[in-house]
Protein backbone atom coordinates (compact mmCIF):
# COMPACT_ATOMS: atom_id res chain seq x y z
CA UNK A 1 0.00 0.00 0.00
CA UNK A 2 1.29 3.35 -0.82
CA UNK A 3 1.47 6.21 2.11
CA UNK A 4 -1.33 7.85 -0.61
CA UNK A 5 -3.69 4.90 -0.45
CA UNK A 6 -3.03 4.28 3.35
CA UNK A 7 -4.27 8.15 3.94
CA UNK A 8 -7.50 7.49 2.01
CA UNK A 9 -7.73 4.16 3.73
CA UNK A 10 -7.06 5.70 7.07
CA UNK A 11 -9.77 8.71 6.04
CA UNK A 12 -12.88 6.22 5.59
CA UNK A 13 -12.01 3.95 8.38
CA UNK A 14 -11.89 6.99 10.78
CA UNK A 15 -8.13 7.11 11.89
CA UNK A 16 -7.75 10.48 11.98
CA UNK A 17 -8.02 12.14 15.51
CA UNK A 18 -8.20 15.77 16.40
CA UNK A 19 -5.92 16.95 19.39
CA UNK A 20 -6.51 20.47 20.93
CA UNK A 21 -4.01 22.78 22.54
CA UNK A 22 -5.40 25.36 24.96
CA UNK A 23 -5.23 29.44 23.88
CA UNK A 24 -4.77 31.11 26.98
CA UNK A 25 -5.79 34.50 28.52
CA UNK A 26 -3.05 35.48 30.62
CA UNK A 27 -4.78 38.07 32.84
CA UNK A 28 -7.52 35.83 33.68
CA UNK A 29 -5.81 32.07 33.30
CA UNK A 30 -8.99 31.18 31.40
CA UNK A 31 -9.18 29.10 28.50
CA UNK A 32 -10.02 31.34 25.49
CA UNK A 33 -9.84 29.13 22.54
CA UNK A 34 -8.14 26.00 21.32
CA UNK A 35 -6.27 24.91 18.00
CA UNK A 36 -6.69 21.74 16.76
CA UNK A 37 -3.71 19.74 15.56
CA UNK A 38 -4.63 16.46 13.62
CA UNK A 39 -2.82 12.96 14.29
CA UNK A 40 -3.03 9.65 12.98
CA UNK A 41 -3.52 7.20 15.11
CA UNK A 42 -2.16 4.40 13.14
CA UNK A 43 -2.84 0.69 13.82
CA UNK A 44 0.34 -0.48 13.61
CA UNK A 45 2.71 2.49 14.08
CA UNK A 46 0.81 4.42 16.98
CA UNK A 47 0.14 8.43 17.11
CA UNK A 48 1.63 9.54 13.93
CA UNK A 49 2.20 13.60 14.06
CA UNK A 50 1.24 16.13 10.76
CA UNK A 51 4.82 16.05 9.91
CA UNK A 52 4.44 11.99 8.46
CA UNK A 53 1.61 12.62 6.18
CA UNK A 54 0.20 16.20 5.97
CA UNK A 55 3.65 16.69 2.93
CA UNK A 56 2.25 13.90 1.44
CA UNK A 57 -2.12 14.82 1.88
CA UNK A 58 -0.55 18.11 0.24
CA UNK A 59 0.91 16.54 -2.57
CA UNK A 60 -1.93 14.33 -3.19
CA UNK A 61 -4.49 16.43 -2.87
CA UNK A 62 -5.77 14.12 -0.04
CA UNK A 63 -5.64 17.30 2.24
CA UNK A 64 -9.01 18.65 1.05
CA UNK A 65 -10.57 15.75 1.90
CA UNK A 66 -8.89 15.99 5.36
CA UNK A 67 -8.99 19.52 5.46
CA UNK A 68 -12.78 18.97 5.33
CA UNK A 69 -12.93 15.87 8.10
CA UNK A 70 -10.73 18.38 10.42
CA UNK A 71 -12.60 21.73 9.94
CA UNK A 72 -16.18 19.49 10.34
CA UNK A 73 -15.15 17.65 13.24
CA UNK A 74 -13.28 21.12 14.76
CA UNK A 75 -16.14 22.79 14.14
CA UNK A 76 -18.78 19.88 16.13
CA UNK A 77 -16.11 19.54 19.03
CA UNK A 78 -16.60 22.77 19.68
CA UNK A 79 -20.19 23.52 19.42
CA UNK A 80 -21.12 20.52 21.69
CA UNK A 81 -18.57 21.87 24.14
CA UNK A 82 -20.95 25.08 23.92
CA UNK A 83 -23.74 22.98 24.29
CA UNK A 84 -22.72 21.45 27.40
CA UNK A 85 -22.50 24.90 28.89
CA UNK A 86 -18.87 25.58 28.72
CA UNK A 87 -18.61 29.45 28.29
CA UNK A 88 -17.87 30.21 24.51
CA UNK A 89 -14.04 29.41 23.08
CA UNK A 90 -12.78 30.01 19.55
CA UNK A 91 -11.11 27.19 17.44
CA UNK A 92 -8.77 27.33 15.02
CA UNK A 93 -8.20 25.26 12.02
CA UNK A 94 -5.03 25.03 9.86
CA UNK A 95 -5.40 25.67 6.26
CA UNK A 96 -2.90 24.31 3.41
CA UNK A 97 -2.83 26.20 0.21
CA UNK A 98 -4.33 23.72 -1.63
CA UNK A 99 -7.85 23.84 0.05
CA UNK A 100 -7.59 27.36 -1.38
CA UNK A 101 -7.52 26.50 -4.86
CA UNK A 102 -10.40 24.52 -4.45
CA UNK A 103 -13.21 26.33 -5.55
CA UNK A 104 -16.04 25.40 -3.21
CA UNK A 105 -13.92 25.77 -0.04
CA UNK A 106 -16.66 28.81 0.90
CA UNK A 107 -19.22 26.64 0.05
CA UNK A 108 -17.75 23.85 2.13
CA UNK A 109 -17.56 26.10 5.56
CA UNK A 110 -20.63 27.06 4.94
CA UNK A 111 -22.50 23.60 5.07
CA UNK A 112 -20.47 23.04 8.06
CA UNK A 113 -21.42 26.36 9.52
CA UNK A 114 -25.06 25.21 9.01
CA UNK A 115 -24.69 21.30 9.59
CA UNK A 116 -22.61 21.75 13.11
CA UNK A 117 -24.38 25.30 14.13
CA UNK A 118 -21.39 26.77 15.40
CA UNK A 119 -21.18 30.33 16.06
CA UNK A 120 -18.87 31.74 12.86
CA UNK A 121 -17.00 34.01 15.13
CA UNK A 122 -15.72 31.11 17.37
CA UNK A 123 -14.29 29.44 13.99
CA UNK A 124 -11.16 31.00 13.15
CA UNK A 125 -8.92 29.91 9.86
CA UNK A 126 -5.29 29.94 10.32
CA UNK A 127 -2.97 30.45 7.17
CA UNK A 128 0.30 31.25 6.57
CA UNK A 129 2.35 33.21 4.24
CA UNK A 130 4.20 30.54 3.17
CA UNK A 131 1.18 29.19 1.63
CA UNK A 132 1.43 29.47 -2.55
CA UNK A 133 -1.60 31.03 -3.69
CA UNK A 134 -2.83 33.53 -6.21
CA UNK A 135 -2.98 36.76 -4.78
CA UNK A 136 -6.82 37.40 -6.56
CA UNK A 137 -7.72 33.81 -5.68
CA UNK A 138 -7.32 34.37 -1.70
CA UNK A 139 -8.44 38.18 -1.78
CA UNK A 140 -12.24 36.73 -3.41
CA UNK A 141 -11.57 33.80 -1.15
CA UNK A 142 -10.54 34.88 1.82
CA UNK A 143 -13.32 38.15 1.46
CA UNK A 144 -16.09 35.49 0.88
CA UNK A 145 -14.77 33.76 4.29
CA UNK A 146 -14.83 36.73 6.25
CA UNK A 147 -18.74 37.66 4.48
CA UNK A 148 -19.59 34.27 6.88
CA UNK A 149 -18.28 36.18 9.92
CA UNK A 150 -15.45 33.88 10.89
CA UNK A 151 -12.35 34.68 11.60
CA UNK A 152 -8.68 34.70 10.28
CA UNK A 153 -5.03 33.98 11.81
CA UNK A 154 -1.72 34.78 9.85
CA UNK A 155 -0.18 31.59 11.42
CA UNK A 156 3.79 31.69 11.89
CA UNK A 157 3.65 35.30 11.79
CA UNK A 158 7.29 36.60 11.30
CA UNK A 159 8.84 34.19 9.33
CA UNK A 160 7.34 34.69 5.90
CA UNK A 161 8.44 37.08 3.47
CA UNK A 162 5.18 38.82 2.34
CA UNK A 163 3.62 38.87 6.07
CA UNK A 164 3.40 42.54 5.88
CA UNK A 165 1.80 42.53 2.18
CA UNK A 166 -1.34 39.63 3.70
CA UNK A 167 -1.83 42.14 6.16
CA UNK A 168 -2.43 44.96 3.95
CA UNK A 169 -4.41 43.31 1.39
CA UNK A 170 -6.65 40.80 3.78
CA UNK A 171 -8.97 41.78 6.27
CA UNK A 172 -7.06 39.47 9.13
CA UNK A 173 -8.73 39.41 13.16
CA UNK A 174 -5.28 37.96 14.63
CA UNK A 175 -2.00 36.97 14.16
CA UNK A 176 0.28 34.29 15.48
CA UNK A 177 3.74 35.25 16.45
CA UNK A 178 6.04 32.13 15.17
CA UNK A 179 7.68 30.07 18.38
CA UNK A 180 10.85 30.81 16.78
CA UNK A 181 11.11 34.29 17.87
CA UNK A 182 9.33 33.71 21.36
CA UNK A 183 12.03 30.63 22.11
CA UNK A 184 14.46 33.32 22.43
CA UNK A 185 13.11 36.22 23.67
CA UNK A 186 14.77 36.14 27.29
CA UNK A 187 18.40 35.54 25.01
CA UNK A 188 18.38 37.47 22.18
CA UNK A 189 17.27 41.13 22.14
CA UNK A 190 16.94 41.19 18.24
CA UNK A 191 14.52 38.09 19.00
CA UNK A 192 12.95 40.66 22.15
CA UNK A 193 12.50 43.35 19.85
CA UNK A 194 10.84 41.76 16.85
CA UNK A 195 8.34 40.50 19.29
CA UNK A 196 7.25 43.59 20.93
CA UNK A 197 7.42 45.56 17.51
CA UNK A 198 4.98 42.98 16.43
CA UNK A 199 2.95 43.00 19.04
CA UNK A 200 2.54 46.85 18.87
CA UNK A 201 2.05 47.08 15.15
CA UNK A 202 -0.77 44.56 15.27
CA UNK A 203 -2.85 46.52 18.25
CA UNK A 204 -1.52 49.85 16.21
CA UNK A 205 -3.86 48.26 13.57
CA UNK A 206 -6.58 46.56 15.56
CA UNK A 207 -5.44 43.39 15.02
CA UNK A 208 -5.20 40.90 17.91
CA UNK A 209 -1.61 39.13 18.52
CA UNK A 210 -1.25 35.34 19.93
CA UNK A 211 2.37 34.01 20.58
CA UNK A 212 2.46 30.73 20.72
CA UNK A 213 5.47 28.14 22.19
CA UNK A 214 5.45 29.92 24.94
CA UNK A 215 7.45 27.31 27.48
CA UNK A 216 8.54 29.61 30.57
CA UNK A 217 7.67 32.29 32.96
CA UNK A 218 9.91 34.36 31.61
CA UNK A 219 8.68 34.61 28.24
CA UNK A 220 5.61 35.04 29.95
CA UNK A 221 6.22 37.57 32.00
CA UNK A 222 7.93 39.36 29.02
CA UNK A 223 4.73 38.86 26.76
CA UNK A 224 2.68 40.71 29.55
CA UNK A 225 4.98 43.32 29.78
CA UNK A 226 4.24 44.38 26.07
CA UNK A 227 0.46 44.03 26.58
CA UNK A 228 0.56 40.44 24.51
CA UNK A 229 -2.03 38.56 26.57
CA UNK A 230 -3.29 35.81 24.46
CA UNK A 231 -0.65 32.46 24.52
CA UNK A 232 -0.60 28.81 23.76
CA UNK A 233 2.74 26.66 24.37
CA UNK A 234 3.83 24.37 26.57
CA UNK A 235 3.83 26.31 29.80
CA UNK A 236 0.10 25.96 30.18
CA UNK A 237 -0.55 22.74 28.24
CA UNK A 238 0.33 20.37 25.12
CA UNK A 239 -2.35 19.68 22.35
CA UNK A 240 -4.42 17.60 24.43
CA UNK A 241 -7.28 14.94 23.58
CA UNK A 242 -10.68 16.50 23.84
CA UNK A 243 -11.58 14.33 26.63
CA UNK A 244 -9.15 15.96 28.19
CA UNK A 245 -10.12 18.98 27.18
CA UNK A 246 -13.33 18.69 28.50
CA UNK A 247 -11.86 18.14 31.98
CA UNK A 248 -9.68 21.27 31.99
CA UNK A 249 -12.81 23.18 31.39
CA UNK A 250 -14.92 21.09 34.20
CA UNK A 251 -12.54 21.83 36.40
CA UNK A 252 -11.33 26.24 35.44
CA UNK A 253 -15.60 26.20 35.07
O1 LIG B 1 0.64 18.95 15.92
P1 LIG B 1 1.99 19.51 15.71
O2 LIG B 1 2.18 20.23 16.87
O3 LIG B 1 3.04 18.50 15.44
O4 LIG B 1 1.72 20.31 14.36
C1 LIG B 1 2.69 20.53 13.41
C2 LIG B 1 2.13 21.30 12.26
O5 LIG B 1 1.20 20.51 11.51
C3 LIG B 1 1.36 22.54 12.65
O6 LIG B 1 2.21 23.60 12.72
C4 LIG B 1 0.38 22.70 11.53
O7 LIG B 1 0.88 23.65 10.60
C5 LIG B 1 0.29 21.34 10.89
N1 LIG B 1 -1.08 20.85 11.06
C6 LIG B 1 -1.63 20.30 12.15
N2 LIG B 1 -2.92 20.01 11.94
C7 LIG B 1 -3.21 20.39 10.68
C8 LIG B 1 -4.38 20.37 9.85
O8 LIG B 1 -5.46 19.95 10.26
N3 LIG B 1 -4.26 20.85 8.58
C9 LIG B 1 -3.10 21.34 8.10
N4 LIG B 1 -3.08 21.78 6.86
N5 LIG B 1 -1.97 21.39 8.83
C10 LIG B 1 -2.02 20.93 10.11
O1 LIG C 1 2.05 26.58 14.33
P1 LIG C 1 1.69 25.22 13.93
O2 LIG C 1 0.30 25.24 13.54
O3 LIG C 1 2.73 24.84 13.04
O4 LIG C 1 1.92 24.63 15.28
C1 LIG C 1 1.52 23.86 16.26
C2 LIG C 1 2.73 23.04 16.66
O5 LIG C 1 3.51 23.65 17.69
C3 LIG C 1 2.30 21.73 17.18
O6 LIG C 1 3.14 20.79 16.60
C4 LIG C 1 2.58 21.81 18.68
O7 LIG C 1 2.85 20.54 19.24
C5 LIG C 1 3.78 22.73 18.72
N1 LIG C 1 3.88 23.43 19.99
C6 LIG C 1 2.86 23.95 20.69
N2 LIG C 1 3.30 24.55 21.82
C7 LIG C 1 4.65 24.43 21.82
C8 LIG C 1 5.67 24.86 22.74
O8 LIG C 1 5.43 25.48 23.78
N3 LIG C 1 6.94 24.55 22.40
C9 LIG C 1 7.25 23.88 21.27
N4 LIG C 1 8.53 23.62 21.03
N5 LIG C 1 6.32 23.47 20.38
C10 LIG C 1 5.02 23.72 20.65
MN1 LIG D 1 -1.13 26.69 13.50
NA1 LIG E 1 2.85 28.19 13.94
Amino acid sequence: LTLENSIRKALQLGEFVLYYQPQIDILTGKIIGTEALVRWNHPTLGLLPPAKFIPIAEETGLIVPLGEWVLRTACLQNQLWREKGFAPMSVSVNLSSRQFSKHDLVETIKEILLETRIDPQYLELEITESMTMNVDVAIEVLGKLKELGIHLCIDDFGTGYSNLYYLKLFSIDRLKIDRSFVRDIMTDSNDADIVATIIAMAHKMGIDAIAEGVETMDQLDFLRSQNCHEVQGFYYHQPLPAEEIEQLLARSS
